[in-house]
């Protein structure tokens, strides 16, 4: 017996890889509806073998459905999601509306866990932002071994991480700037996105930090151990898929690289590719629907006593979407609800 499966957003890029994911990891789904705003009414999208057509999220009973995925802005999970939870179906948010709540476990499997069975609380789970999901994966073991004190962090973010709309932007300026008159002025983006790099994800805050920068603050406290010091700086790439993060860490205890890589090859979601030659790494187009975090440029860091570099790599609409809210609901399935 499975469950009763919505997803709230089936028809934007993150909807349709929870579709992609739930039908890959064979997710056991007895009834799925999928959801969209009015004007993607009827829109059909692809689950497995079969085609569905979307149907309408204002009129939706979610009375008797076990778990619903929302991937929409934080606008339409307001306006919906509590009306979800209140009929006890699970939610599973992918938007920033409730991660800072105290009352609502954001979770990363291969982290917390335990931290599923807070659904109670709300019934509702949040799923966390891309450049900290890929990058938790990789502190939590190193922090059971040697407590990290801070993270100095500096992500490369592809633009699907902005939405469809972005994609289109990246592709449209690329192309127009080799044929004439076809030129295409910034518009998603503050600046040119084709052949360029934009030190800005997100609203500003009065510090001078970004809203991003502040997320990936927050949510590895909330996700790992609030005591970790973490100080980044987030950066738009014109790459389409794929986030990556060069990552420098301080412990209280000294670790050895070679135990790095050794921890990190044991881990769970961790694929370490490392090789000090020519393609010894991963890059974004490498990781593009793959499941894994890929960690890569494992070294010392001799400007300080206790210091580790490394190179950080993961699919942002899969371990920092899709795959993660799955993640979420199978873990959910093994410890709470136990149908599947
Ligand atoms: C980006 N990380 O790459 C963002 C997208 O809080 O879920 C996800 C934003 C979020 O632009």
């Amino acid at each position: 017996m499975g469950y009763k499966v919505v997803v709230v957003g089936a028809t934007g890029n993150v909807g349709r890889e929870m579709l992609n994911i739930l039908a890959e990891r064979q997710f056991p789904v007895d009834e799925i509806a999928v959801l969209a705003s009015r004007k993607s009414l009827g829109t059909e999208v692809s689950f497995g073998d079969k085609t569905l057509k979307t149907k309408d999220l204002d009129t939706f009973d979610f009375t008797g459905w076990d778990i619903a995925f929302f991937a929409v802005g934080s606008t339409a999970t307001k306006e919906y999601a509590p009306r979800a939870a209140a009929a006890k179906c699970v939610v599973i948010d992918n938007s920033s509306l409730y991660r800072y709540d105290p009352q609502i476990p954001l979770v990363v499997p291969e982290v917390n866990p335990e931290a599923v069975e807070d659904y109670k609380n709300k019934y509702i789970i949040a799923n966390p932002n891309c450049s900290t999901a890929q990058m938790v994966v990789a502190l939590k073991p190193l922090h059971d071994r040697a407590r990290i004190k801070r993270v100095v962090v500096s992500t490369y973010q592809s633009v699907s991480g902005t939405g469809k709309e972005a994609i289109d932007e990246l592709w449209d300026q690329t192309k127009g700037m080799y044929v004439p008159g076809q030129e295409k002025a910034p518009s998603v983006y503050p600046k040119q996105i084709a052949f360029n790099v934009i030190p800005h994800i997100d609203v500003f805050l009065e510090d001078g930090s970004t809203k991003e920068e502040w997320k990936m603050v927050a949510e590895t406290k909330k996700i790992v151990d609030p005591a970790i010091k973490v100080t980044a700086t987030c950066v738009r790439v014109p790459v389409f898929v794929g986030h990556s993060e060069a990552i420098n860490i301080e412990f209280e205890e000294f670790i050895d690289e070679d135990e790095v890589r050794d921890i990190l090859r044991e881990a769970p979601g961790i694929m370490v590719v490392d090789k000090r030659e020519d393609g010894g790494y991963v890059t974004p187009v490498e990781c593009v629907g793959d499941f894994a975090t890929f960690i890569s440029r494992i070294r010392q860091d001799s400007t300080i006593d206790n210091g580790i570099n490394l190179w950080c790599v993961s699919d942002n609409l899969r371990k920092g979407a899709a795959l993660n809210a799955v993640q979420i609901a199978e873990t959910l399935g093994n410890r709470v609800l136990k149908k599947g």
